[in-house]
């Protein structure tokens, strides 16, 4: 037995996918006559029976409304509500859960620190973002830069995929205010080096925020090691319910930012003379909040806890190493995105086939992929091509299925050769 077969049996062992797949009732159906092979989950992974129950029994058990303290279900459900943020608190290793606060996603989150910020912002201040991001991290900026003059300027990105470094200390000045990057692109894959990034930032007072919307499907990150100000992500990519996600701020920085919606809940006291805000987390939770998905949630992080994380790691690289491999079987096809850290995510082209074509046709043969602009415009010119195809994995996908997808890859180039 040579090293790297050791290496696979101790995977395998560690991680029992096959298990792990059983957990997903969604994956074992066919699609189009075929089993499907899920290869869509940077767009929304699946849910596992942990969450389906958690959220069920929330409404078989205990739902009513939160924070009204009037009857026992109103208990139960605020006992569950403020339990998952708590759960969340201790997924990012935040300081207090008065830094958690629930938004509808990732996009939510972003605006919502974006109109925060305004009020310190004037013209001539630079928001310092990147040309991978996804609409999401760029368009608030953009909006928040035309009510304050200030300007949103891009990192540049190298052909390989990762974060220009000279770029980003060329662009680093006296003006930066904001650094708002990802901390995984949802399209090339790549793991930028954000707390080093963030380091340099912090030298000079900049304000940082992390887009962590394709980070944690994959690992957990620790938000005071990474010493960002703003961490943000969305439950439906992390094995939890669609309708709501998460921002981290520090307390001393949420404290200052005036609320971003109005209504119950967000105040301490309203009169027409003159209303105040409720404390932390509150003071940004205007309405009745998604309290059933907050549950879902945390059943997601609780699942995932459950599993032995440093495994899951090891099998999802060893699913992109797979199809790294299998690049070459299918003539004319070219991987974009080969930095050296990366998750599982590979987009590519394959040549004189439109990205569209290659999802329709994988569709056909119960595989699902999602192709086109990948909501990173910027990223797309930069690499001149109107759209890729995308294989996005997680830990309950299986080495076969990468094997499956790179066949059918084989059949749709030959089609059209
Ligand atoms: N940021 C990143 C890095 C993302 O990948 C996405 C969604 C968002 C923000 C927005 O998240 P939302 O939950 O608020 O919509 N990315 C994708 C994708 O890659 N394919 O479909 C959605």
């Amino acid at each position: 037995m040579n090293d790297l077969s050791v290496a696979n049996t101790t995977i395998q062992k560690a991680f029992d996918v096959e298990a792990i797949r059983r957990d997903f009732p969604i994956l074992s159906q066919q699609v189009n006559g075929k089993p499907l092979v899920y290869l869509d989950n940077g767009a929304s992974a699946q849910k596992p029976l942990a969450v389906l129950d958690a959220m069920d029994r929330y409404y078989r058990e205990m739902h009513s409304n939160v924070h009204r303290g009037a009857h026992t279900l109103g208990d139960r459900a605020t006992t569950a509500f403020e339990g998952a943020r708590e759960t969340v608190r201790s997924f990012l290793n935040a300081g207090s859960t008065q830094e958690v606060i629930w938004t509808k996603g990732t996009t939510e989150a972003i605006n919502l620190v974006a109109n925060g910020l305004a009020p310190k912002l004037k013209a001539g201040d630079e928001i310092l973002v990147s040309h991978m991001e996804h609409h999401a991290n760029i368009v608030p900026w953009q909006m928040i830069a035309e009510r304050t003059g200030a300007k949103v300027v891009p990192i540049q990105v190298t052909p390989a995929g990762e974060l220009d470094q000279d770029s980003f200390n060329s662009l680093l000045n006296d003006r930066t205010r904001v650094l708002a990057v990802a901390h995984v692109s949802n399209v090339l894959g790549t793991i930028n080096p954000v707390a080093e990034m963030i380091a340099q930032a912090k030298a000079r007072g900049v304000i940082t925020l992390l887009d962590g919307a394709q980070a944690v499907p994959h690992f957990q990150p620790d938000v005071q090691a990474l010493d960002c100000d703003f961490y943000v992500f969305s439950s439906h990519k992390l094995f939890g319910p669609t309708g709501i996600g998460v921002l981290y701020g520090k307390a001393a920085l949420l404290e200052e930012m005036p609320p971003y919606q109005g209504g119950g809940e967000m105040i301490e006291r309203v009169s027409f003379e003159r209303t105040t805000w409720n404390v932390l987390p509150y003071k940004f939770e205007a309405g009745t909040p998604a309290i059933a998905e907050a549950v879902g949630l945390a059943a997601a992080i609780d699942y995932l806890s459950s599993l032995d994380r440093a495994a899951m790691e090891a099998a999802e690289n060893a699913l992109l190493e797979r199809a790294n491999q299998l690049v070459e079987t299918v003539p004319g096809m070219s991987v974009i995105g080969t930095a050296k850290q990366k998750v599982p995510v590979m987009s590519f082209k394959i040549d004189g086939l439109h990205p569209s074509d290659i999802g329709t046709l994988l569709d056909q043969q119960g595989i699902a992929i999602r192709t086109g602009h990948h909501c990173a415009m910027p990223l797309m010119d930069f690499y001149g091509v109107p759209g890729t195809a995308r294989a996005s994995f997680a830990f309950y996908n299986t080495l076969d299925e990468v094997e499956q997808l790179f066949t059918a890859l084989q059949k749709v180039q030959r089609l059209f050769a």
